[in-house]
């Protein structure tokens, strides 16, 4: 019987997807458009958003920063992959960020931002964000909208319940999706059962400078470990994370990995075992990774390889870790605003499972235990069941809140996004989205205090909504008023990369600290040239350093000569400009690398290796005034 249930899901997801796109475009859009949408989304000329919201780009590895209400792009901040763009992971300066111990891996696949909290409310100060497919995550400075840390997470896998924060940032989690031998091992996979193990890592975050750390590594049953929430005021202190594949199934075909009906939420008390180490607990672990932080002073990364974490097993730690049972493989895992509701998302379900922490601790006192899994403890499921939203829509993804008792869940297959009662658990509205809708955010979604005015749909299939461009369309956010009873849509607008999450915040909540100019008194590179007079060129074997300066409308020096072919040569040019929003850029014919983009006070490295003799020109690549064309100089290259 369960097989064909879920067989038939599975149709059922085929078939509804192909007919949403095919017929709904003129009749469902325009019932689901808001009466007065244009108004409520249009931002004057001059004028600014009310929020940004930073989404994350799925395999284009990077993260977007828009506004809202106009959807309106401002900056692809450049994490996990290269970016020619910026020189991101080009120059000499950052390339150290993308650093790891399987050596320089230029991309990656980014999906959950989250910003930084104090007090359970937004603080505006770092973004971070994981990537899945090379475990890492990055921290975002918020004063440059520059990634300024990418640390590796060793021992795991599909680093995807990440990289959620607690409500003082305490931590930063890490969860491995997939599981595997710990220590990475030659051995059969059909011995994945019992052998296997999922890692769940807690980062500790230095409250100066939001660096993050490994604090300790908890060794998890074979599970794989979908998605986290923290805890958050009376529940803070625990974080929860969703789990499929609790068969430990080395093998996801539907009949291996969803037989168990019900799979679990893993609730983990990190202050317990943070506890346990501080006072000496766990094992120190020989684990090689890399920690690259990007210094603004110097505006340079450097890369450091880590040798071990402090690996923690449940047993060691008794009474901190539970599992409570969750129906049907759940995908999103979200904790409400009070801290008192955990929401599991039965990606095969039609309802929506909501546990109780207040029961879940009951549960835990009066040790009412069904059973375990590898020594944890496991929960009978009406006992920490808070209530559940009935037929509400099919294959419920994620749930975010507002500030007024509400959750909003997305529903994959029907596609569309539901709004429900806490406590009542009744259905109050429903719209649909074009198509098939990922993650929603609302802004400070992931804390005890969100801004219940916009709702973000993030969808994964366009097929008809826009202009064609060739075998694929871009993916869409949709912008949905949530202030009334009814949710209106308004806006739809294309996005970078796959959207996966996005965190969304007020604007004024950034803005006043992030015109940042860097003082070129401050400017620590070893090779900045402050002035012109600055400016030199040294060689040393075949390695030569040039030290040059940019500034309205020149380059110093502009004529350089004692170049030769097979030279390896260094550009460090300083731009002494101490205006806002003034680069200059510069690129060299041939070079293997990407042009350099250089902010005010800054100072930035290519390497070029001529390969022919000639004199071969150099220019401004951003137009920077009236006499930018006027902006260029040459260099000449003898034979060697
Ligand atoms: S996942 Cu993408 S729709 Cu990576 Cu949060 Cu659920
Ligand atoms: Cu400097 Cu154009």
């Amino acid at each position: 019987m369960k097989q064909i249930f879920k067989i038939s899901v599975g149709f059922l997801m085929l078939t509804l997807t192909f007919t949403s796109c095919n017929n709904v475009k003129s009749t469902k859009s325009n019932s689901a458009l808001g009466t007065n949408a244009a108004e409520k989304v249009y931002v004057a000329p001059g004028e600014y958003d009310e929020f940004y919201a930073f989404i994350s780009g799925g395999f284009s590895g990077q993260l977007s920063v828009y506004g809202l209400p106009s959807g309106r792009l401002f900056k692809v901040i450049p994490v996990f992959s290269q970016d020619a763009e910026k020189a991101y992971g080009y120059n000499e300066e950052t390339k150290a960020m993308l650093n790891t111990s399987h050596g320089f891996v230029p991309w990656d696949d980014a999906h959950h931002p989250d910003i930084s909290q104090t007090n359970g409310k937004l603080d505006g100060r770092y973004v971070y964000i994981n990537a899945n497919n090379t475990p890492r995550i990055a921290k975002v400075d918020l004063t440059t909208f520059e990634t300024t840390e990418i640390i590796e997470i060793p021992n795991s896998a599909g680093n995807h319940s990440s990289s959620f924060v607690t409500e003082n940032t305490e931590y930063v989690v890490a969860g491995t999706r997939f599981s595997v031998p710990i220590p990475q091992r030659d051995m059969s996979i059909k011995d994945y059962k019992g052998n296997f193990k999922g890692s769940l890592s807690f980062l500790k975050v230095n409250p100066e400078n939001g660096e993050m750390s490994i604090k300790f590594q908890l060794l998890m049953p074979g599970f794989d470990y979908d998605l986290s929430h923290p805890g958050r005021g009376k529940s803070h202190g625990w974080f929860f994370f969703s789990t499929y594949n609790s068969e430990e199934a080395n093998s996801l075909l539907e009949v291996n990995a969803s037989q168990n009906d019900k799979d679990f939420i893993a609730a983990i008390n990190w202050k317990k075992i943070e506890d346990y180490v501080n006072n000496g607990g766990g094992t120190k672990v020989p684990s090689k990774y890399a920690h690259n932080i990007y210094n603004e002073e110097d505006h340079t990364a450097t890369s450091k390889m880590m040798q071990e974490v402090v690996q923690v097993k449940p047993s060691e730690v008794p009474g901190a870790i539970f599992l409570l049972p969750t129906p049907k493989s759940p995908h999103g895992c979200d904790v409400d605003p009070s801290g008192e509701y955990i929401v599991g998302n039965g990606k095969l379900s039609a309802n929506l499972t909501v546990h109780s922490f207040t029961k879940m601790l009951d549960a835990i006192d009066n040790k009412k235990f069904d059973g375990e899994a590898y020594g944890i403890p496991i929960l009978k499921f009406e006992d920490v069941l808070a209530g559940v939203v009935e037929q509400a829509g099919l294959g419920p993804l994620h749930t975010e809140f507002d500030d007024k008792g509400n959750g909003y869940t997305s529903f994959f297959i029907s596609s569309e996004v539901v709004k429900w009662k806490l406590g009542t658990w009744e259905v109050l509205d429903r719209k649909p989205t074009f198509y098939s809708v990922g993650h929603v955010m609302i802004p400070g979604g992931n804390s005890a205090a969100p801004f219940g005015k916009y709702l973000l749909a993030m969808n994964k299939i366009t097929k008809d909504r826009y202009l064609p461009t060739g075998p694929e369309v871009t993916q869409s956010a949709q912008l949905y008023d949530i202030t009334g009873d009814k949710m209106e849509m308004l806006l739809d607008f294309p996005t970078v990369g796959e959207p996966h999450y996005a965190a969304g915040i007020p604007a004024d909540l950034i803005t006043p600290k992030s015109r940042k100019l860097y003082k070129l008194e401050n400017n620590k590179h070893p090779y900045a040239a402050k002035s012109d007079a600055d400016t030199k060129v040294t060689r040393n074997g075949n390695e030569v350093h040039v030290q040059m300066t940019m500034i309205r409308s020149h380059f110093s020096p502009d004529n350089i000569e004692g170049i030769k072919v097979g030279d390896k040569v260094y550009f460090h040019v300083t731009n002494l400009e101490q205006d806002y929003d003034v680069p200059h850029g510069i690129a060299m014919i041939g070079a293997n690398t990407s042009e350099l983009l250089v902010m005010p006070g800054q100072t930035e490295t290519f390497v070029w290796e001529p390969k022919q003799v000639g004199v071969w020109p150099f220019y401004c690549t951003d137009f920077c005034s009236a006499l930018h064309q006027e902006m260029q100089g040459y260099v000449r290259v003898s034979p060697a």
